[in-house]
Formats: C-alpha cells, sequence, structure tokens
C-alpha cells in the first residue's frame, strides 16, 4: 500500500491497541486468525478517525475509542464479504490476499460474522445503559436494510445492468456513506454532543462517504495495485461514477461533496481544522 499522510499516520498506533483489545478475548483458532488477518491489515483507519474526531470536537475524546475499534471491525466484515466470490471475487486486499484465499471460504464467511459480533459485544461492554443501546443500535441500523446490506444486494444485483444516477447514489450513499455517517453520529454520541451537533456531524460525514466511494472509483481506472493495496481495473462490468460522469467530472463531484461537506461544519469554526484536513484527504487520496 502507498504511504499514509502524517494526519492519518498519527492515529494508527491508539486505533491497533484499540483493535488488539478488541480482539483480546477471541483466542487462536482458524476464524480468529482470519478476523486478526483482516482486521488488523494495514487500512487508512478513516472510519475509525471519524469517530475519534467527531468526538474530539463534541468535546470528550476520551470515551469513543471502543466506537471507533466497533466500526472498524464492521467495516472489515463488509470488506471480507465484499470480496467472496459470489460477491465482488476480489483476490486482494489491502495489499494482502484476500481472507477467502488465504483461508478458505467457509473460514471467511465465519471470521465475517465473528467480526460483527465482537463489534456489537464490545459495545455493549464499553458502554454501560442507554449509551450502549444507543450506540449499538446506530451501528446495526447502518450494517441494517437501510444500509451496508442493502446497499450491497442492490449493487451485486446490478451487475451488467444500466443504472440511472439516482440508483447509482442511492446504492453508494448505503454502501460507503451510511458507515461514514454512523462513525460520526457514534463519535458525537460517546462525547455526549447535542442534537445541533450530531446533525452537523452527520451532514459532513454523509457527504463525505459519497465522495469517498466517488474517489474508489476512480483509483479503479486512474490507480494502480500498489497503490491501493487492490486489483484495479475490476468495475468494467458495473455503472460507476467514472462510467457516468468521465475522470474529470467524477473527480469534481467528489471535490464539490467534500466542499458541502466541510461547509456543514461551519458552526464549529476553527476548532472543524482536523476534519477539514480529512475531507482533504479524502479529495486527494491515491490509496
Ligand atoms: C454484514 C457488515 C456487513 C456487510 C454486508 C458486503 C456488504 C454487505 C457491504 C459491502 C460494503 C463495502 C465493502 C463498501 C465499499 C466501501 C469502501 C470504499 C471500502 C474501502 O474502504 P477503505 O479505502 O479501506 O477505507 P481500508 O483498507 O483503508 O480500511
Amino acid at each position: 500500500m502507498s504511504t499514509l499522510p502524517p494526519f492519518v499516520v498519527h492515529y494508527q498506533p491508539s486505533i491497533m491497541a484499540a483493535l488488539e483489545l478488541m480482539l483480546a478475548r477471541t483466542g487462536t483458532s482458524p476464524v480468529a486468525d482470519c478476523m486478526r488477518y483482516t482486521l488488523l491489515a494495514p487500512s487508512k483507519r478513516v472510519r475509525a478517525i471519524l469517530v475519534l474526531e467527531a468526538a474530539s470536537l463534541c468535546g470528550n475524546a476520551t470515551r469513543a475509542m471502543p466506537a471507533a475499534a466497533a466500526v472498524e471491525a464492521i467495516h472489515a466484515a463488509s470488506l471480507i464479504l465484499d470480496d467472496l466470490p459470489c460477491m465482488d471475487d476480489a483476490p486482494l486486499r489491502r495489499g494482502r490476499p484476500a481472507a477467502h484465499i488465504q483461508f478458505g471460504e467457509a473460514v471467511a464467511v465465519l471470521a465475517a460474522v465473528g467480526l460483527l459480533n465482537e463489534a456489537y459485544g464490545h459495545l455493549g461492554r464499553s458502554y454501560p445503559g442507554a449509551q450502549g443501546t444507543r450506540l449499538t443500535a446506530l451501528y446495526a441500523e447502518a450494517v441494517g436494510l437501510e444500509g451496508l446490506i442493502a446497499g450491497q444486494a442492490e449493487d451485486v444485483l446490478a451487475t451488467d445492468r444500466a443504472l440511472s444516477f439516482e440508483t447509482l447514489e442511492r446504492i453508494h450513499r448505503r454502501k460507503t456513506g451510511v458507515l461514514f455517517s454512523a462513525a460520526a453520529t457514534a463519535g458525537a454520541l460517546s462525547a455526549g454532543g447535542s442534537d445541533a451537533d450530531i446533525a452537523s456531524l452527520t451532514a459532513y460525514a454523509k457527504n463525505l462517504g459519497l465522495a469517498f466511494q466517488i474517489v474508489d472509483d476512480l483509483l479503479d481506472v486512474t490507480g494502480t495495485e500498489a497503490e491501493t493495496g487492490k486489483a484495479v481495473r475490476t468495475d468494467a462490468r458495473k455503472t460507476t461514477f467514472v462510467s457516468f460522469s468521465g475522470v474529470d467530472g467524477a473527480r469534481e463531484l467528489a471535490a464539490d461533496l467534500c466542499r458541502t461537506a466541510v461547509t456543514a461544519l461551519s458552526p464549529f469554526g476553527r476548532r472543524a481544522e482536523p476534519l477539514v484536513a480529512l475531507a482533504d484527504f479524502v479529495a486527494a487520496r491515491r490509496l
């Protein structure tokens, strides 16, 4: 994988420690090994950073780490499932053989379910009472039938079919954007943020998530396997933001969405600078 910018590197050790802690109870077995293989592999950790920065913006980052670890476990589960032969059939992930190539399909599926299970268990153990219930429900809804699962189902069923822009946008808001929004909301909730804070952060993350996906489509066309850590030129049978708008159009769309995202942070003033930097990173990323 290409080198990460210093802004993102800064967070890696504490997030890795939190992920190790979350998996401390899982022991060793083929399924546990596959969970660790996927979750601890090199990643930008954008969703965890979003949780931590949202919490910090709401005045208290001290309670956010379990929610940051949990969103990364959910994300890792989604990557394992996304790469399976019955889905995107992708051989490479995070610069390594995909989980099903390394461990076989059965273990990979069980590891994905195991990661989801650990994510929810970790939330329940880390946040007592109403806060834990709210965070668990938030992530469950993001994964569910208005979120990742719905987006993935519509995406898989759309292979080899032309899509309207509206459908394409709905698929990717669900597949990618919803987990970004949940991460920002979780950070705010862990910090006791107000409804107004949550509304601003959710609007930011929703737009950032769609921009992130558009850049993902761009990198499939303009990036290399060495930079992205995954196979490229794989989207030939799918309608993507690039097939719709061209490389320049998609780049403009992503930049527009990042600008809209940043505008939503205006109530926070200068304190929002780290999240503005995150949007800049998303718009320009090569990995
Ligand atoms: C039950 C969790 C669950 C999911 C079922 C398989 C599925 C439904 C959804 C797939 C969602 C998915 C993989 C969307 C793509 C999002 C995306 C752009 C992934 C790449 O994320 P990065 O670049 O990856 O942040 P790293 O490796 O840096 O973490």
